[in-house]
């Protein structure tokens, strides 16, 4: 929000741009980076010299300051002139490059997405040059996935916005917190809810729609609040409540719905009767004033939000079994991290002092192979440099340990990307798929855990949140080999993937799968990201015993070493 983000926004569009007049790919390339580092960069750019940020070249320096000063770029302003509004937002639909953007532009006078959809059912895309019926229908797939992904936001983004939303509201409010699915940490958000109880009602809804951020305000009454931010456009609820019943308000409108459902049933087998005040017999008042109070009465105890999805948790609750959740500080490491060897952002150094501050005892350098050309994939002997570096490192660096491992591709036959010798001097390795998603993807896989020194599978369905469907493969198989073979499943963490997600970790659990939580950080930045790994593991029943980065280093039960 602040304009760090404004710049990137417009660096962004810029790259868009380039590429759909077919820019040279390093040119496209340069804005993407430098847009990539503003959102990474914390402070407050208005305050410094731009070209102090590491990683912000010349040209760039001079557009930031021109932004600072003018409040524009001209720059933008010339590439954008000669193509229709709305018309790059296109890019944004899986399976739709610049080209084809291009092509159905010219050929076919499409502007918008209406355009699009139309030209697609009357079968004309089909038939242009270049194009056919297979292309026509993945067209159509993304739009599907376009149009389901643009209705939500990332959990990444709402956290971040509900922070900025919080934290002005501290000092005037008594309690504050998300609600909704933000608190219960689904990996999509639809709108931001958030409860509030303090003696000055007027003062905090007044606090609430006064915010910089704030572009509309949609509804104003006496308890609630509803705005659109600047930023994503997003819609933030506010509710304020009486003190007296801030249990039973949190409680409701954490939801889910389905679980809440489900109380009210429970409620109503003892002759209560529950609703967003409190837990009632008659007129009379049971319960309200906190969540714990509110389960209390109803026979069970508190159960964390993460789980209210009625996916057995209530019953759970009754018979005494709901689990002690894994949390953020049981997590001793991360081990999917890259550096500038491969595609990652900072230094190895760089990277150690910063895990070092948040309090792990060990990080996992964890580069790309050689075959992942793309991503600055490392060949034997970069690969041994690389690992001279953390030697160097590790000499100066003392309160983490750093360990070698890598990503290493599974190639197109199911075979991996370095021989046994290499693979075998690594600390560990996470074996991936990063090419032929539709080829016998579960074999491949199924074949790289045959190898003994392939610890963990990475990101095992290959989806994006953003919009990519991830591999053809059966999952259920893959989770049962896994079990069997004794190679942990990834959490990624990273905020576009978070791969397992919440369901498929409940099943991997059930077949006996054991997991480890990696960010795939790709600059010391995204570290942040273990939070959303940590609660999508939370989604997912785990507890820390689960989590194979939970134990010291020296006990981590890798499958190489059983
Ligand atoms: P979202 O916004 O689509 O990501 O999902 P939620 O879960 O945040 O849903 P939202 O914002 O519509 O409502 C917030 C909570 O309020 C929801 O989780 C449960 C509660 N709630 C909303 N409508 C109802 C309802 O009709 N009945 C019950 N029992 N609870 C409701
Ligand atoms: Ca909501
Ligand atoms: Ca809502």
């Amino acid at each position: 929000m602040g304009k760090n983000t404004e710049i990137a926004d417009i660096f962004e569009r810029i790259a868009d741009a380039l590429e759909f007049k077919g820019e040279l790919v390093f040119k496209v390339n340069a804005y993407r980076k430098a847009a990539r580092v503003l959102r990474e960069f914390s402070g407050d750019i208005s305050a410094i010299h731009p070209s102090e940020i590491e990683g912000i070249g010349k040209g760039m320096v001079e557009k930031i300051e021109e932004y600072l000063k003018t409040g524009r770029i001209k720059k933008y302003e010339e590439v954008i002139a000669d193509i229709p509004n709305g018309l790059l937002e296109l890019l944004n639909i899986p399976n739709l490059g610049p080209k084809t953007l291009q092509l159905l532009h010219k050929e076919l006078g499409i502007k918008n997405i209406t355009d699009l959809e139309k030209v697609i059912n009357d079968g004309k895309v089909a038939a242009l040059p270049g194009m056919g019926e297979k292309k026509e229908e993945n067209i159509k797939k993304g739009i599907l996935l376009y149009k389901a992904g643009r209705a939500r936001i990332p959990l990444a983004t709402a956290l971040k916005v509900v922070r900025e939303v919080i934290n002005p509201l501290f000092s005037i409010t008594e309690s504050i917190s998300p609600a909704g699915s933000l608190r219960r940490m689904r990996e999509t958000i639809g709108d931001i809810d958030i409860l509030a109880t303090g003696e000055k009602i007027e003062e905090i809804i007044n606090a609430f729609v006064r915010q910089p951020y704030v572009k509309d305000i949609v509804a104003k009454g006496d308890t609630k609040a509803s705005v659109r931010i600047s930023y994503e456009n997003l819609q933030v609820d506010l509710r304020v409540v009486e003190k007296e019943s801030w249990g039973a308000a949190l409680l409701y409108f954490t939801g889910s719905k389905a679980h809440n459902i489900k109380l009210r049933g429970l409620a109503k087998d003892k002759g209560f009767k529950i609703n967003e005040y409190g837990v009632f017999k008659g007129a009379k008042k049971l319960a309200g004033k906190t969540e714990e109070e509110v389960y209390r009465v109803l026979g069970i105890g508190w159960i964390p939000p993460e789980l209210r999805e009625d996916r057995g948790e209530i019953e759970a609750a009754i018979e005494g079994r709901i689990p002690i959740l894994i949390e953020q500080k049981d997590i001793k490491g991360d081990l999917h991290i890259h550096s500038n060897y491969s595609d990652g952002m900072d230094d190895i150094e760089k990277i150690a002092i910063a895990a070092e501050k948040m309090g792990y005892e060990y990080i996992g350098i964890c580069d790309h192979s050689k075959t992942s050309k793309i991503a600055g994939g490392l060949d034997e002997e970069t690969l041994k440099k690389r690992n001279e570096e953390i030697d160097r490192v590790q000499e100066k660096v003392k309160g983490i340990k750093i360990l070698k491992g890598m990503e290493v591709d599974i190639l197109s036959d199911g075979s991996l990307d370095y021989s046994d010798s290499i693979l075998e001097k690594l600390d560990f390795v996470i074996a991936a798929v990063h090419q032929g998603f539709t080829k016998n993807v579960t074999e491949r896989i199924k074949k790289a855990m045959n190898n003994p020194f392939v610890d963990i599978i990475a990101h095992p369905t290959g989806r994006l949140l953003s919009g990519r469907e991830g591999y053809k493969i059966n999952l259920e198989e893959i989770m049962k080999y896994a079990a069997k073979k004794g190679v942990a499943l990834e959490i990624n963490a990273s905020y576009d993937r978070l791969d397992l997600n919440d369901t498929n970790i409940i099943k991997a659990k059930g077949y006996g799968v054991k997991f480890v939580i990696g960010t795939d950080a790709h600059s010391t930045g995204m570290l942040e990201d273990m939070e959303l790994g940590v609660g999508t593991a939370r989604r997912g029943w785990l507890e820390e015993k689960d989590v194979l980065n939970t134990y010291r280093w020296k006990d981590v039960p890798l499958r190489r070493r059983k």
